[in-house]
This record gives structure tokens, C-alpha cells and sequence, in this order.
């Protein structure tokens, strides 16, 4: 059986760590894209050279040719700048948008049938001009966000609870952002709804209001410590998943920056919904009753999300 391919279009961060995790998982053949020379291909060299300690094999191939990327099974996408202090996800807008138009071209021209996953910021809105610029179908692009900021919605309740981090699932809606909504009332410890575990005395109120504004601020706080970037391992593993489910046809419930059709009363965007992914890319939305609370909360993300794809259209009026 052919060995599955995966390019990672970005080698910094995100994209180095991301050929680590899928090497380890032994996903395939992995080709890493950058503009910058020399650099993906010494990150395929020094990956290569882990292998025979770690024990899996592959091909590994940094390169600056898109053609390299031909018939990939999955790419993944960071190219583009990360924020530094002080910087939101949106000031990134024109110059990522700019780095999406060449890679749109790169994977329409070669790797047409591929699972795309974006995760350069400001997300919803370069997923969804990353999407207008390749042509794919709208279920084989998506974007990852909702797993980080549920993946660090579950620690600090894990933290709060002192139980596992295994045991806790969480729920996170709307746009990657400020704005995000995490929903405490779909967030439990084995089963068990946040709520429930304010009235068994587990927690407070106001504890956990603490806990969803630090998921909000998750981001920034790293950006802070870290001053010259962003997070990247915990993005890396959350798209990781991602393409697990889609290689292995596993069928995950998982939130993603997903294609909305009237879910949600939203349409024609990308925004933060639970889906399943399995080999049809994203099969399904799953589409939550909400109450008007939530709903609020909801639609002040989807706005602020169809703000910037109302700047892309002006920036470059080819997209949309
Ligand atoms: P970084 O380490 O700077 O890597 C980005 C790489 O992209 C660099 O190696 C660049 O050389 C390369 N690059 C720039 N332009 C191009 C181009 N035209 N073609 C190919 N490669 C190019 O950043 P990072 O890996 O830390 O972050 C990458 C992106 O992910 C940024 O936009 C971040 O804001 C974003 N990010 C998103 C999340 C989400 O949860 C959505 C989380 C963390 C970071």
C-alpha cells in the first residue's frame, strides 16, 4: 500500500514540530515547504536523522518548490508571521493574506485532492480566503483552533478540579479570538457539566468565569512569556489530531474552523463549530441548541470574524 504524504507548508515553529509529531505517528512521507533556503531542508535532514534512534521510516524533504508537494494526502499550513507582544491575531491580516494567495496556488496546482488544515492567524478568516484562492471543496478545508483552545480550556479545568487532564472534555465555540465562546454548560469532568460541579460544591462561579477568560487570553499569555512568538507545541499536536482523524477515517467529533451552510444562522464563513472529521474531510457539523446567552456571546464572535472577511474582500477584491 502507497505511503501516505503530508506537506507542511511553513517550517518554523509550528511546521518543524508539527514533521516531529507526524514523523513520530509515522502519518508517511513528509515534505516541508519554506521560503526561507535552507531551512526546511535541514529540519528534513535532522528529522531524518532521529528516525533510526525513534525507529520510523520515511522520506523527508524540505524544499522551496511547490512541486514537491505534488499528490500530498494532507497539508498543513503555517506559513506566514506569528504575532509578538502587544500584537492581536488581526494586525497579521494583510501580510498573511498576501502569503495565502501563493500558497492557495502552490496546493491548487499540486495537491488538489488533499485535506487542507490552516492554521496561520487570524484564522477563520485566512481559512476561508485560503479556501476561495484553491477552489477545494469546502469539506476538505479547514481550520485548527477549536482543539488548541478547548485542549487549554480542559488543563486549567483539570487544574481547578485536580483530576486528570483525560478526564475532562470541553467545549469551544465561534471564532479563534477574543471573541471565542467557551460553553461551560457542554464542558465535564467525566460526564459531569461544569454546572453540576459548582452545585456539588467543586468549584465557584466565579472560578471558572477566571478559567474561560484565561482560555480567551491563552494565546496572549504565551506571546507574553515567549516575546518573539507564539505557542507551537500544543498548536502542533491539536492539528496533529486533526490529520489523524482524516488519515485514519476515525469519524472524531472534534471543533474546527468549519464551512457554514445556514448552521448556526451563519453562512458562507468559517467559524469555530464542532464537526467529524473522518476520510470525507469534514462529514458533518454538529449544530447545538444554544441558549440566548450563548447565542449572543456567538454571534458577537461570527461578527467580528465576517469584519475581517469584509477587510480581505476590500484588500484584494479577486477573493470572494
Ligand atoms: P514561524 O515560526 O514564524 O513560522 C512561520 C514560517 O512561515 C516561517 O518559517 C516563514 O519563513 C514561513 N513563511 C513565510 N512566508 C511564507 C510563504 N509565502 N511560503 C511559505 N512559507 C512562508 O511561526 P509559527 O510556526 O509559530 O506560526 C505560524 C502561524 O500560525 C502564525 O500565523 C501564527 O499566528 C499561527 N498560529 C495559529 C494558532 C491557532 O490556534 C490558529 C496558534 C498559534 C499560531
Amino acid at each position: 500500500m502507497a505511503k501516505a504524504k503530508i506537506a507542511l507548508i511553513g517550517g518554523g515553529n509550528i511546521g518543524g514540530t508539527l514533521a516531529h509529531l507526524a514523523a513520530l505517528k509515522e502519518f508517511g512521507d513528509i515534505v516541508i515547504f519554506d521560503i526561507v533556503e535552507g531551512l526546511p531542508q535541514g529540519k528534513a535532514l535532522d528529522l531524518a536523522q532521529s528516525g533510526p534512534v525513534e525507529g520510523f521510516d520515511g522520506d523527508f524533504k524540505g524544499t522551496q518548490d511547490y512541486k514537491d508537494i505534488e499528490g500530498a494526502d494532507v497539508v498543513i499550513v503555517t506559513a506566514g508571521v506569528p504575532r509578538k507582544p502587544g500584537m492581536s491575531r488581526d494586525d497579521l491580516l494583510g501580510i498573511n493574506l498576501k502569503v495565502m494567495k501563493a500558497v492557495g496556488e502552490g496546493i491548487k496546482t499540486y495537491a488538489p485532492n488533499a485535506f487542507v488544515i490552516c492554521i496561520t492567524n487570524p484564522l477563520d478568516v485566512m481559512v476561508w480566503a485560503l479556501r476561495e484562492i484553491t477552489g477545494l471543496s469546502h469539506n476538505k478545508v479547514v481550520g485548527m483552533a477549536g482543539v488548541l483552545d478547548s485542549s487549554r480550556f480542559r488543563l486549567f479545568l483539570a487544574n481547578e478540579f485536580k483530576v486528570s487532564v483525560e478526564d475532562v472534555t470541553a467545549f469551544v465555540l465561534g471564532g479563534h479570538g477574543d471573541t471565542m465562546v467557551p460553553l461551560t454548560r457542554y464542558s465535564t469532568v467525566a460526564g459531569i457539566p461544569v454546572p453540576d460541579l459548582i452545585e456539588m460544591g467543586w468549584t465557584t462561579q466565579e472560578n471558572i468565569d477566571g478559567i474561560v477568560q484565561r482560555t480567551r487570553d491563552g494565546g496572549a499569555e504565551i506571546v507574553k512569556l515567549l516575546k518573539t512568538g507564539s505557542a507551537f507545541y500544543a498548536p502542533a499536536t491539536s492539528a496533529i489530531e486533526m490529520a489523524d482523524a482524516y488519515l485514519k477515517d476515525k469519524k472524531r467529533v472534534l471543533p474546527a474552523a468549519a464551512h457554514l451552510t445556514g448552521q448556526y444562522g451563519v453562512n458562507d464563513m468559517y467559524v469555530g463549530v464542532p464537526v467529524v472529521i473522518g476520510a470525507g474531510g469534514v462529514e458533518r457539523i454538529v449544530e447545538v441548541s444554544l441558549t440566548k446567552d450563548e447565542k449572543a456571546m456567538f454571534q458577537t464572535s461570527v461578527d467580528a470574524v465576517s469584519g475581517l472577511v469584509d477587510a480581505v474582500k476590500k484588500i484584494d477584491q479577486s477573493i470572494g
